[in-house]
């Protein structure tokens, strides 16, 4: 039977990896399945934000190049927050690059990814090799690979054939990739007739709004309960729908988080109840 109908804690025993293990892990500790994206360029502003959604969010989705005053005490403070608050802390890095390249722009530069995010994101455009050049680096670290093999925006390319290509490059690496961003759950994608023994991959789901549509630049928002309940993803996504236009504003931060966790829950729990 499906793993959609098991808990998040259920699920645990069917990953090896220690990132995928840890997001379960949280999820069924924090009863939350949030996962809050900080796309904003001040670090105070950054901090500040997370500090206010820690409590309901099992992961933090960072897009650490933004920081226009990037400083590596940042990445201090952010870890000392994933404990505080008990989350999983996921760069949004979107690797493309031939194997040898990709090693090097997640462990060096300046924001030595490897170093800190439990998960970390890769488009299967360059094929197999992407994997074994991040994995060189991740794996030893206990990290998790999510490859994107859907978009969330209008007229994107990762459809049909390339999605199901993604899948089989995941399920061909299952020590590493631990998951996918996906617009749905990517369970027997790409199987002919016969199902694998466990097709768990967890399935991160960007492009989630409560009260818009979408924005003037190509996104396309869908409710927690079509991600959750009807498309079979795992984590929503959440961005500007919690931190809206100013992100100073912490008590609105704060119950936005709550509504959009308290929504994926409830779509989550029928979901394993149905
Ligand atoms: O909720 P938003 O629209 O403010 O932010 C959505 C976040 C952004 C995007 O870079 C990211 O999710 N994203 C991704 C990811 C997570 O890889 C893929 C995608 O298809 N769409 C998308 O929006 O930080």
């Amino acid at each position: 039977s499906s793993f959609l109908r098991q808990t998040y804690g259920q699920r645990i025993q069917n990953h090896t990896n220690p990132a995928a293990k840890l997001l379960l892990e949280t999820m069924e500790r924090k009863k939350t399945n949030l996962a809050v994206s900080v796309d904003v360029v001040k670090s105070k502003d950054f901090l500040a934000i997370i500090d206010a959604v820690g409590p309901f969010v099992c992961l933090v989705k960072t897009h650490i190049d933004i920081l226009e005053d990037f400083d590596y005490s940042t990445i201090q403070r952010l870890q000392d927050l994933s404990v505080k608050h008990d989350f999983v802390i996921f760069e949004d890095r979107k690797f493309a690059d031939i194997g040898n390249t990709v090693a090097l722009q997640y462990s060096s530069g300046v924001h030595k990814i490897a170093n800190w995010s439990h998960i970390t994101n890769a488009h299967p455009v360059p094929g197999p090799s992407i994997i074994s050049g991040l994995s060189s680096v991740g794996l030893p670290l206990g990290r998790g690979l999510l490859l994107l093999a859907e978009m969330s925006t209008r007229g994107a390319l990762a459809t049909g054939s390339y999605t199901e290509d993604a899948v089989r490059m995941a399920r061909a690496n299952r020590d590493f990739v631990i998951g996918f961003i996906a617009q749905r759950t990517m369970e027997g994608v790409g199987l002919q007739s016969h199902s694998v023994d466990n097709d768990d991959f967890l399935t991160l789901t960007p492009g989630v709004g409560l009260d818009s549509k979408g924005d003037a630049m190509g996104q396309q928002y869908r409710t927690p309960r079509q991600v959750i309940l009807e498309s079979g993803c795992d984590v929503i996504i959440v961005g500007r729908g919690i931190y809206g236009k100013d992100p100073s504003l912490v008590d609105e931060i704060k119950l936005q988080a709550q509504r959009y966790r308290e929504a994926g829950w409830q779509a989550y729990q029928e979901r394993i109840s149905a």
